[in-house]
């Protein structure tokens, strides 16, 4: 492990001056200076529109500008003057459109007309939006609805998600996987069972008032780096920071703050972990049972010294269940198993250990690297056991903090977008709508794409998003998806999900949350809840792109009134035409987080979801915050560290794409220029491999299930990695991920820890 001042030499610091130039490319790229540099001004203000990149809190009193690189980047890309119009789709036939990148795709610009697919010409060919409506209606009316998937990507508002979940239940079914089945979905299945709240517990404020935080597997430099600040204001009054990440990630190296003068002026920037444990990919079980033994060690000493306790024993004693087993288990366990599992010296966590042992209050801070694992339900359930160990939460300043995605995932959610039927407010739309919701468990994304595989999935809508590239087994996904019978895309950019498609196939254009949305009452507002459960109003700024387009709102109203019979208690005409009913509607159906939705959603900084955990009461089954014995330390049984010749990938995002939406091929952060075709990996492990720096290989899947899963030209990197793992970009690697390779409990395709083996390609291949 490299100390962190010799790090800085190394790494570039998030933010910058190289920062700012970013931002003014992509606005320029897109021809999108004025509109986008007039939006930025009340990005993530109060009284202005919530940024469509990440989920991250938005404060209360905002910085003069309250948006990131990459929030500007994805502003501009939303603001674009850059248009596809019905010539475009009349230029091009699909099968060629399939021939572009994914980035060629999304950088025509934003789509004008609703279409509809011409099996004769192969086209995309304008259709009116009440055709459109009707002939969706008519094809649903002949499916049986268990065979329709409704999926949503996370950027659809509060207002959107909660009809579009009411459209799948009145048409009759909870098939509503969302983009959290690839992302948080570990975290929603792990933390009610131990602390019984399916979201974090972590306040913006909390950051204030922590002695230390934990960093576990999320890349804030680049997927959340308005959490930078709160970080560096904590580094600035003395708090640590450890982190554990395979890769020396930037941001979390250091950061220069492009908002503040001085620190854009004066060489030197925040160092931001003051400790730094670049463990094994999938190492994160073994490396917290190596910090819990620690503090039982330390604890141990402590007692026989009569000193301080080093564990909250009266925390656990009041407030925990399963402390005597967990304890058991984590003394059972060797160090040489931590050691070899996390790729991490004792010497390591015990310093990281006594770090958080000395600190009064604690946040711990993570992302996909723990939730996107076979065991990434455990890996959150053991960061839980550590917090518990010290009563780190529902205290001022403690508490875990997973980092949510898309802007408005964790809202979906809220408002009952779930395929699990126990989970969503089914007697309350029973009780407003008179009508029997669906029952049956809906399919999440791991088994929505067994459906569309097998055959039993024949409709597939998509609320934004683009699921064949996200989803992991690409190859076959996509054979099969060419089978549905109905794809409906409602979207802002031109994907591989569009250009590929089903028999019948329609593509529905719609405003993005930043394009004003005039309806019968005048401008509408939406609201959207962030990665802390706090609810904001989101004020669009900006002229729709084109006159054609409808917001997401009136589509789902429009598709569902031809699809379902006409009931008088669902008004969809009048909730299109003023979206506080909408707001009404929601506080009817969950009166618990959204009372008083109206009054209430232009508080500046948000309204809070009542979080039970931060007071100290267990909404889990025995009422009691549970400590999870870990049955295992290995994260990934299917991706064994001592096969010869077998590395373990983690798919990465670089700082220059958001999820499917690539901006350029370059990825600054980790000095990769102009391609996204490359592996990075240790150089012990290529020198063993007798591959050299340079070489371009195929990348295959290393298990032993009868398909092959390849993919070819990538160009191999030396870089600063764990021995035996390997880092490359999503979505270009998904078609290595297997379908089965997800997490246990949460069906999270495992997509940071993919065994795979490498063969040089022949020249003449290439
Ligand atoms: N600019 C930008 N912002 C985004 C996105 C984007 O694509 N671009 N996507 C949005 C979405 S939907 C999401 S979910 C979030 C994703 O944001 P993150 O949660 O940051 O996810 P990733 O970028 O996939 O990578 C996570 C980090 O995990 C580390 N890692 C990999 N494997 C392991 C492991 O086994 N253990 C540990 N401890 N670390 C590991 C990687 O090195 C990487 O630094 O960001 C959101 N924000
Ligand atoms: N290998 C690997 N695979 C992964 C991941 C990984 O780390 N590694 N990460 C996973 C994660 S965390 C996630 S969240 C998923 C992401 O999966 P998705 O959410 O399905 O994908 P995105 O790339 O975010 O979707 C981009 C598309 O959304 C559409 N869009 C943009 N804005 C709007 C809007 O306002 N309204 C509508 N209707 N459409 C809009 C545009 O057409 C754009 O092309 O991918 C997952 N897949
Ligand atoms: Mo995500």
């Amino acid at each position: 492990m490299a100390a962190p001042d010799e790090l800085d030499a190394d790494v570039p610091a998030a933010g910058g001056w190289a920062s700012l130039a970013s931002v003014t490319g992509t606005l320029f790229h897109n021809e999108a200076a004025v509109a986008g540099a007039a939006a930025l001004r009340v990005q993530n203000k109060p009284g202005g529109f919530m940024c469509v990149s990440c989920a991250w809190a938005k404060p209360a009193h905002p910085h003069a500008a309250e948006f990131c690189e990459n929030g500007a980047k994805a502003t501009a890309w939303e603001l674009t003057k850059k248009r596809l119009t019905a010539e475009f789709f009349l230029e091009h036939t699909l099968t060629e459109l399939e021939s572009w990148s994914d980035h060629d795709l999304e950088d025509g610009g934003r789509l004008t007309v609703p279409l509809r697919w011409n099996a004769v010409t192969d086209k995309y060919e304008p259709i009116e939006w009440s055709e459109a409506y009707q002939e969706i209606g008519a094809q649903l009316r002949t499916l049986d609805p268990q065979s329709a998937v409704f999926y949503t990507s996370g950027r659809a508002s509060l207002e959107a998600s909660y009809l579009y979940q009411l459209f799948a239940r009145l048409y009759g079914h909870n098939n509503l996987p969302d983009s959290s089945n690839m992302c948080h979905e570990s975290t929603s299945v792990a933390l009610p069972k131990t602390i019984g709240s399916p979201i974090g517990t972590v306040w913006l404020e909390d950051f204030k008032h922590c002695d230390c935080i934990l960093f576990f597997g999320q890349n804030v430099g680049v997927s959340s780096p308005r959490l930078l600040h709160d970080l560096q204001d904590a580094r600035k009054r003395g708090v640590p920071i450890i982190t554990f990440n395979p890769l020396l990630e930037s941001g979390l190296v250091a950061f220069d703050n492009p908002q503040s003068p001085r620190d854009m002026l004066l060489p030197g920037h925040t160092q931001i972990s003051t400790q730094y444990c670049q463990l094994r990919p999938g190492g994160d079980i073994a490396a917290l049972a190596g910090l819990c033994k620690c503090l039982l060690d330390a604890d141990d000493i402590a007692r026989l010294s009569k000193g301080g306790r080093v564990l909250d024993a009266e925390f656990i004693t009041e407030h925990t269940h399963g402390f005597e087993a967990f304890e058991r288990a984590i003394r059972e366990l060797t160090w040489c198993e931590i050691e070899e599992r996390s790729g991490l010296k004792r010497s390591e966590l015990e310093q990281a250990a006594q770090t958080y042992g000395a600190a009064g209050a604690a946040i711990a801070v993570y992302g996909m690297g723990l939730t996107q694992h076979r065991e990434g339900v455990l890996n959150i359930q053991m960061l839980s056991n550590l917090l518990l160990l010290r009563g780190n939460i529902g205290k001022p300043g403690a508490g875990i903090c997973p980092v949510r995605g898309h802007s408005n995932v964790q809202g979906q959610r809220t408002v009952g977008i779930t395929e699990k039927p126990e989970l969503a407010p089914l007697e309350k739309l029973k009780e407003l709508y008179g009508f029997e919701p669906p029952r049956t468990p809906g399919l999440a994304t791991v088994d929505c794409c067994e459906g569309i595989m097998n055959g039993s999935v024949h409709a597939f809508i998509g609320l934004g998003g683009n699921f064949v590239r996200a989803a992991p087994e690409t190859r076959k996904l996509e054979a099969a998806w060419r089978k549905l019978r109905l794809t409906v895309q409602i979207a802002t950019k031109l994907n591989r999900s569009h250009v590929i498609h089903g028999e019948a196939a329609y593509l529905l254009p719609c405003l993005g949350r930043i394009e004003i949305d005039l309806q019968a009452t005048g401008p509408q507002t939406v609201s959207t809840e962030d990665s802390t459960g706090h609810v904001h109003a989101s004020h669009a700024v900006a002229d729709p792109a084109s006159p054609a387009l409808k917001s997401e709102i009136a589509i789902i109203a429009g598709m569902a009134q031809a699809t379902v019979p006409a009931n008088d208690k669902v008004k969809w005409n009048e909730w299109v035409d003023d979206y506080a009913l909408i707001r009404d509607q929601i506080a009817r159906t969950i009166p618990e987080v959204f009372h008083d939705f109206n009054a209430r959603f232009e508080t500046p900084g948000g309204f809070s979801r009542p979080v039970a955990a931060r007071d100290r009461i267990w909404k889990t089954e025995n009422k009691k915050a549970n400590f999870i014995a870990p049955p295992t330390t290995i994260a990934d049984p299917d991706a064994p560290s001592d096969a010869p010749g077998v590395l373990r990938l983690m798919t990465l995002r670089s700082d220059d794409q958001f999820n499917t939406t690539i901006y350029s091929l370059n990825d600054r952060f980790r000095r990769v220029h102009g391609t996204r075709m490359i592996l990075l990996v240790n150089a012990e492990d290529l020198m063993q491999l007798g591959m050299a720096e340079g070489t371009v290989v195929t990348a295959s899947t290393a298990v032993d299930d009868g398909v092959i899963r390849q993919v070819r030209g990538l160009t191999l990197r030396t870089y600063a990695i764990p021995r035996g793992a390997a880092g490359g970009y999503y979505p270009e690697l998904n078609p290595l991920i297997p379908l089965w390779h997800h997490a246990k409990e949460s069906k999270v395709p495992a997509a940071k820890s993919i065994p795979i083996r490498l063969s040089i390609e022949p020249i003449s291949d290439r």
